[in-house]
């Protein structure tokens, strides 16, 4: 970073934005992925002495900048920095700079396929640097730290400047500690004697300040980078070690978006999320899918996190020379600009990558487009090394390692990453030590990480009865007190990220909330879950934080009680559901018995899917922000029967057709792939309550919330008989809501 000096400024061009904020999260299917084009104009006062780059912090994902009507440069990717010198370009007086972005799919840039919102725009900060005419490129000092040891540690710099290489100039360094001694320094390599090592309870920074002089030691620019000093190594059969003490890596994955923001955060996002990850007691973060914003990098460094950073390469791969070409330009890009933080220990290249195979019918095909995606693995991979040997490398895979076992692909990288579901996707929780079993045994000499693990949870819905995909809490905090739990007693585990720090984006998304991967430990918005609380009451370093932690969890867990008015009700579930803009509590269905309310007869609706049945709909109900109030029912219910005293009541009955017609291909990510016929043909059904007839030969619509509302004044105790018969097919009711009207006196 420059210097905030005389030399050196900094005019801001565009504030994060991107154009999907809000067309990613609305009811209607799909968000813009095409171009936009973005004007600024700034007034200049051009100096022969200075440089003048227009530098952008993300851009998703191609970028198109001309200044003053003509080109300054293209960039492909949407999560590296970039810029582009500008000096020959800029002129006196009014400069109009023009970038065309586009987040349309490009099968030559990855990602080409991931769950996540691909959102556009210029997504971080853009602005104009000027600089002295001689100058230190932006991120052009690179630290590298070897033989880093209690009682000294070797330090090299090497910086970039805009000279060419044969200039007369001179470089000085000038090394400030933690403590905020400086020392200056004759040499680009030298030895610090008893450095104050980084960890996380001790995350001592440095900082390198590298001045460029000319021929008579005149300053011509001035810049300075932060380091730090640590050692460390992985161990295939103990895990992790830290400057020479075992330290279990146990933290979380993060998503750089938040509902309302789309993924165009503010630094105080980048900090708030990294302090989260801090005080819950986090010591690692899985910088997943791609390099994320530098305040987020300062952070981990600041706060003692330590990192895996990655590229895209999500799900699949093109096998194109283009494609390759812009994984390696990413690649380089990530190492460039993030190797000088200590926070990073491991580059990692690929998530996944044989998860949506192109050629899956085709064998022969098949079997040249892994070993391709091997191959590319191993060029990738021989490029981190490359560039930086210091560090560990990391592919991710998926649960099914024995893909990836067959093509070679684990015997590529350092470290195995693990993303595994067991409990959530599949099986049950103990598929989890299966899987880590069998894989240890497999490749014993490679170093075993969990990459990812969690299971969704949307903070409304509870349940006495969990199970997967019922998104409650109470599934969730099961799943994570298992897999924390084995985390935390397996040896060769080196440690484990959860899926996800925070609820994200993800457009395609069906469930509780539709377009968002729930697996967060947070919401969108960051509220802690009462998962999260449960991890800082494992890990908080200070008792009394962690007594903290479980009173709060335990708050978060105390089950809902139902009001006596108006008794609402979800049918076909064990789910309750509480409103958060009203804090009505929704109870989960029972069956009728004298003198209370409850149904008869029917069944309960579930999802038929390629792996087991669901137990709601995954479906994004329209018209309602309360989707889960519709997504489950009881299908042939013939009554609904409340036993109320007489009086006058209002009552609600909602529905939604939650069965298609035909033949459906589910999401993926709701265990579906294949076409599926639901050999559903319709329904029809008449409904009276109390023998007034408040429909006929009806049937709801698919997918849509609608509500039927009725008031009725009851006598001689009859109470309320909702009966429900059809004339095809079977009945169909979600919910009801049952509101005791006050008398008039
Ligand atoms: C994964 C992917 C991640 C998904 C996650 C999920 O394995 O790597 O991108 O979001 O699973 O929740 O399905």
């Amino acid at each position: 970073m420059h210097l905030l000096s005389f030399i050196f400024t900094i005019l801001p061009l565009f504030a994060p934005h991107t154009w999907n904020a809000e067309d990613a999260i609305d009811d209607t299917p799909g968000y813009l992925r095409g171009e936009q084009t973005y004007e600024v104009s700034f007034p200049l006062q051009v100096s022969p002495d200075s440089s003048y780059l227009i530098c952008f912090d993300g851009a998703n994902q191609e970028a198109w900048v001309s200044l003053n009507g003509s080109p300054l440069g293209y960039h492909a990717g949407g999560y590296t920095r970039f810029y582009f010198d500008a000096t020959d370009k800029v002129c006196n007086g009014n400069n109009l700079l023009s970038v065309r972005v586009s987040n349309a799919y490009n099968p030559d840039i990855p990602p080409l396929s991931a769950d996540f919102t691909f959102f556009g725009g210029i997504y971080r900060p853009a602005y104009l640097t000027i600089l002295p005419k001689h100058h230190i490129l932006p991120d052009g000092i690179t630290i590298c730290t070897s033989e880093v040891s209690e009682k000294s540690a070797v330090v090299e710099v090497r910086t970039q400047t805009s000279l060419p290489e044969d200039a007369k100039c001179r470089l000085r360094y000038s090394v400030v500690s933690p403590a905020g001694d400086t020392l200056r320094l004759k040499k680009s390599r030298f030895t610090l004697q008893q450095p104050m090592l980084w960890s996380p309870d001790t995350p001592h920074l440095y900082t390198m300040v590298v001045q460029l002089c000319d021929r008579r030691g005149r300053v011509m620019d001035e810049a300075s980078t932060r380091f730090g000093l640590r050692y460390y190594h992985f161990d295939a059969q103990t895990g992790f070690y830290l400057n020479g003490k075992p330290l279990k890596l146990i933290g979380t994955n993060r998503h750089q978006d938040e509902s309302g923001y789309g993924n165009a955060l503010e630094d105080w996002q980048h900090e708030r999320d990294i302090r989260l990850l801090k005080e819950m007691g986090g010591n690692f973060l899985r910088v997943s899918h791609y390099p994320q914003a530098r305040r987020v990098m300062d952070m981990c460094d600041s706060l003692g996190i330590l990192c895996s950073v990655e590229i895209p390469l999500v799900n699949a791969i093109t096998e194109s020379q283009d494609f390759e070409e812009n994984s390696m330009r990413m690649l380089d890009e990530m190492i460039q600009q993030n190797r000088n933080h200590p926070c990073v220990i491991v580059w990692a290249y690929m998530n996944e990558i044989l998860l949506r195979p192109p050629f899956k019918n085709h064998p022969s095909r098949d079997s040249l487009y892994r070993q391709h995606a091997t191959e590319l693995a191993q060029r990738l991979n021989s490029r981190c090394k490359a560039l930086d040997p210091e560090r560990y490398t990391m592919i991710a895979f998926h649960d099914n390692m024995k893909l990836y076992n067959g093509c070679a692909m684990t015997a590529v990288p350092d470290i195995i990453g693990m993303n595994i579901y067991q409990g959530w996707y599949s099986g049950n929780f103990s598929g989890l030590e299966t899987s880590l079993e069998a894989q240890h045994a497999a490749t014993p000499e490679k170093v075993l990480l969990i990459s990812e693990y969690g299971a969704d949870c949307d903070t409304r819905i509870r349940s006495a009865k969990p199970v997967r995909f019922d998104y409650s809490i109470d599934h969730a905090l099961r799943f994570h007190q298992h897999y924390l739990h084995v985390i935390q007693s397996t040896p060769y585990i080196a440690g484990g990220a959860v899926w996800n720090l925070n609820d994200f984006q993800s457009e395609g998304r069906a469930g509780a909330i539709s377009h968002f991967n729930l697996k967060g430990l947070t919401t969108t918005h960051r509220e802690p879950k009462a998962t999260y609380y449960y991890y800082q009451s494992m890990l908080h370093p200070d008792a009394a934080m962690r007594a903290h932690a479980k009173e709060q969890m335990d708050s978060l867990l105390r089950m809902p009680v139902a009001t006596e008015y108006p008794i609402c009700v979800l049918l076909g579930t064990d789910r309750w559901f509480t409103e958060n803009t009203t804090g009505q509590i929704w109870q989960s269905e029972q069956a009728y018995q004298k003198g209370s309310h409850g149904y008869i007869g029917g069944h309960r609706f579930s999802v038929q899917t390629n792996h087991g049945r669901l137990p709601a709909a995954d479906a994004d109900i329209m018209n309602t922000h309360n989707d889960p109030i519709f997504q489950t029912a009881r299908l042939g219910i013939s009554e609904y029967r409340l036993d109320v005293p007489d009086g006058a009541y209002e009552l609600t009955l909602y529905f939604a057709e939650l069965q298609q017609q035909g033949e459906v291909t589910m999401s993926v990510y709701n265990l579906g792939s294949k076409v599926l016929d639901t050999g559903f043909e319709g329904r029809k059904m008449t409904i009276c309550v109390n023998g007034q007839e408040i429909c006929h030969d009806w049937q709801p619509e698919w997918n849509t919330a609608c509500a039927k509302t009725i008031c009725i004044r009851t006598h001689h105790d009859e109470g309320i008989r909702i009966t429900l018969n059809a004339s095809q097919g079977e009945t169909i009711l979600n919910a009801i809501k049952l509101t005791k009207l006050e008398e008039q006196q």
